[in-house]
């Protein structure tokens, strides 16, 4: 059996306010394309869907399409879970419908794990898969009784950790043939490699999942969450897919992938990281600004069919607003944008006032930039009062997840 893992397609997405749609539909193609001519019989999309609670009509249909189309792929079962940007109700409406189509839905935690459980069979070959979505705090505290306050510190952990016990034990129940088993997840597995684009999950006070965290039993953990793709804590079977197109400028110079994952007689014989083509070319140039206007030029020059995205970051050290203009001005003449123009040594001398003076955008400073900022200009030691990052993150948490209901 052929499975592949992807994850973070983020449908809706926009990088500094400039719409992603053509890149999310040109890899949205490329999927279907590769899931046919390599014969997938799986498809894994482990949270993240869409980017936002309440998508638009085109990021619907950017979906709905794909999904219609995978059923002339070959492709004969999908398993999507609800990541910490989607809206389980959103993902959740269509799910008996889709269910109908071997399609199966899980947008938050279900009251009965076994609802999260799937014990399919492709071409006779059979697989369980656990298809665990972004779990959130409220919808797993309700398992943790009598806390103590350690237990209150790292109630959510516990909660994480006795879902994923949970949902081990029942398909081990089930699992009468020594079949694979499978699980997927959206959250920060510790030893991972952030971007910019993820919106910290906090996990309490003591520390984050790791991979000797997750219960045995699983033959591979498709996670989602972490933009790169990487592997947890170096075990081959616990592992990010990465987003497939590139979410942030923080993500540039690394290769965007998805995970295919081959089973045969009960066990994982091979997992395999596939390059996604880079549909855009978004990068960085450095230098003065002239040797920066040779570089846009030469971006200009070489073969796309998407308008290049570029940052600029400039060496010198004289007026921001002066350079700017001269980098705009030579721009325009280019099939290029330039989206962000930033100074090489901004981050050892700017204050808040001036990050926020020299952001194009509010977006392109975190609320965590902001915080620590903040701490810096009234002299808060940050460093020796962690609990109050892990406060802050608490907070934000719960502001992001009422803004994405
Ligand atoms: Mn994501």
């Amino acid at each position: 059996m052929k499975i592949l893992h992807t994850s973070d397609w983020h449908l809706g997405h926009r990088l500094l306010e400039q719409s992603q749609q053509e890149e999310q539909s040109l890899f949205l193609d490329w999927l279907l394309e590769y899931i046919r001519q390599n014969n997938i019989d799986m498809l894994l999309v482990s949270g993240d869907i869409f980017d936002t609670g309440v998508p638009s009509a085109q990021g619907q249909k950017l979906y709905y399409d794909f999904l219609i189309h995978l059923r002339d792929t070959g492709c004969k079962e999908a398993v999507i879970t609800g990541g910490n940007h989607d809206a389980p109700s959103t993902l959740n409406a269509p799910k008996e419908l889709l269910n109908a189509l071997s399609i199966r839905v899980v947008g938050k935690a279900t009251e009965n794990i076994e609802e999260e459980i799937f014990h399919l069979a492709i071409n006779g070959e059979k697989i369980i898969v656990a298809a665990v979505p972004y779990l959130r705090d409220q919808d797993i505290r309700r398992a943790v009784a009598s806390e103590s306050s350690e237990e209150i510190n790292n109630r959510y952990k516990t909660a994480l950790i006795r879902h994923y016990t949970e949902a081990a034990d029942c398909c081990r129940a089930i699992n009468t043939s020594g079949m694979p088993i499978i699980a997927l997840g959206h959250l920060f597995a510790l030893g991972g490699s952030t971007s910019e684009s993820e919106q910290t999950i906090y996990v309490g006070n003591l520390g984050d999942i790791g991979a000797e965290d997750f219960p045995p039993g699983f033959d591979y953990i498709a996670l989602g969450h972490l933009h790169r793709a990487q592997t947890v804590g170096g075990k081959e079977h616990i592992r990010y897919s990465g987003s497939p197109y590139m979410l942030s400028f923080s993500e540039i110079g690394a290769d965007k992938k998805v995970v295919v994952v081959e089973t045969s007689e009960g066990k994982i014989n091979k997992i395999e990281e596939v390059v996604v083509p880079r549909f855009r070319n978004i990068c960085r140039v450095s230098g003065t600004v002239e040797n920066c206007i040779r570089q846009l030029e030469k971006i200009d020059a070489e073969y796309h069919t998407l308008t290049p995205w570029v940052e600029v970051v400039l060496e010198d050290e004289q007026e921001l607003a002066f350079e700017y203009k001269e980098i705009s001005r030579a721009a325009e003449a280019l099939d290029l944008e330039v989206l962000k123009v930033t100074l090489k040594n901004e981050h050892r001398r700017e204050g808040l006032e001036r990050l926020v003076e020299n952001a194009r955008d509010i977006k392109e400073i975190t609320p965590e930039e902001v915080f620590r900022l903040k701490c810096k200009e009234q002299d808060f030691d940050l460093d020796n009062r962690p609990e109050m990052l892990n406060a802050f993150f608490e907070i934000l948490q719960v502001v992001q997840e009422n803004e994405n209901a």
